[in-house]
């Protein structure tokens, strides 16, 4: 029998750890703060199990304490220990107690898995597009988007596909993650219980540029997100009306032209491994197409031709210094014929001036 003493310390000390481990989970945001009925229903999830591994831990610390302090070594003491054969009924309390507690876990989060993939009768579908290193949207009536815009409390069930290789979206703030295969179509629901802005991120590491492949998101009230779509349709779906104001651009093309090239740049996710100045982007894993001329003439080939074969077919030419197979292949492709002349207009147009 374990004497009351002993009791009375080691539920001082099951109260101690449970505080310790208490404050750990509440005092640290160890999540963002929700933004989505999913992301609620997987905090509970989340509380849920924390409170019962609170518990857990705080009965562990205190008998492992008690444990090891009553029944340590006295000096002198060489004789062995007292031969003890198993405990019976304790055995079969710390087998059925966390069996139980696991079977809550587990039915608990499977009915949430169920409700977070349950998109209602009128969901609103928005297709998306994944290609290293962009996204794109596609919202009822044919209107793309390099933005993510949802509308506040409607559920937003998305239809992912990916042109190349595995992504996956996820949206912090909103908790729910899902792959983007190729070959095959996988669906996420989403419904967005605050307005704001946020960023959704790939979460597969997809190649080189996989930390780039980001896009805005933005939460509207539903009267301001019918505005936003109407918009949108209206102007065709150019995907936030970009004016063709690119600084220095003498290529000769108009300036509508010139804005497909901008955008097609910008979703299709070039500027996630290039510098060029019109663009406003930096980045530094392929050559810095503001000095495509010269790399042009050295290839012999008039600026027009050497751009679109270097998009088409990455691996003719490899710029000096720079390895084969990074810029993906797949332009030819996966860029509508007019968005490819648009791009080459766009990109050698300031090239040739
Ligand atoms: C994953 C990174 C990556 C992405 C994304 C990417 N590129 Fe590249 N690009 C490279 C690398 C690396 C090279 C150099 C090797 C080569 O020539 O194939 C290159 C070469 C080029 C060249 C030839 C440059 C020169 O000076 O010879 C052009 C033009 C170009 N890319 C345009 C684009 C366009 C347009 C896009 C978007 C449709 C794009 N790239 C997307 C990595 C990328
Ligand atoms: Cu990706």
């Amino acid at each position: 029998m374990i004497r009351r003493a002993a009791m009375v310390k080691m539920v001082v000390i099951a109260a101690l750890a449970a505080l310790v481990a208490t404050l750990v989970a509440v005092l640290i945001r160890w999540l963002p703060e929700s933004a989505s009925e999913e992301m609620d229903r997987i905090t509970f999830v989340y509380w849920f199990a924390t409170i019962i591994c609170i518990g857990i831990f705080a009965l562990v610390a205190a008998v492992i304490i008690e444990a090891v302090w009553a029944f340590r070594v006295q000096p002198d003491d060489d004789t062995d220990g007292p031969p003890i054969h198993g405990n019976t009924r304790l055995e079969i309390a710390w087998t059925i107690v966390p069996a139980i507690l696991v079977i809550a876990i587990g039915v608990v989060s499977a009915v949430v898995l169920s409700k977070n993939a349950d998109a209602g009768s009128n969901p609103l579908h928005v297709k998306v597009f994944a290609q290293q290193f962009a996204w794109k949207f596609e919202y009822p009536g044919k209107v793309m988007s390099d933005e993510l815009v949802m509308p506040l409390h409607r559920n937003v069930k998305f239809e992912m596909q990916s042109a190349d290789v595995i992504h996956s979206l996820w949206i912090p703030q909103m908790g729910q993650k899902q792959d983007v295969v190729p070959g095959i179509t996988t669906e996420i629901v989403i419904t967005p219980t605050r307005t704001g802005t946020f960023t959704l991120i790939c979460t597969e590491l997809c190649g080189l540029g996989h930390a780039t492949m980001r896009a805005p998101v933005r939460v509207l009230d539903q009267p301001a997100f019918q505005a936003w779509l109407a918009k949108q349709r209206s102007a065709g779906g150019a995907g936030g009306a970009t004016s063709g104001a690119a600084g220095g651009q003498t290529g000769g093309a108009t300036s509508d032209t010139s804005a497909l090239g901008k955008t097609t740049f910008a979703s299709a996710g070039c500027g996630g491994c290039h510098t060029f100045t019109p663009a406003g982007t930096d980045a530094q894993v392929g050559p810095d197409l503001d000095k495509l001329a010269a790399d042009a003439k050295a290839a012999g080939e008039p600026v027009a031709d050497y751009v679109r074969q270097s998009i088409v077919d990455p691996n003719a030419v490899i710029a000096k210094g720079y390895q084969p197979n990074v810029m993906p292949p797949t332009f030819g492709d996966t860029l509508k014929p007019d968005e490819l002349d648009a791009l080459v207009a766009y990109l050698s147009g300031k090239g040739a001036s």
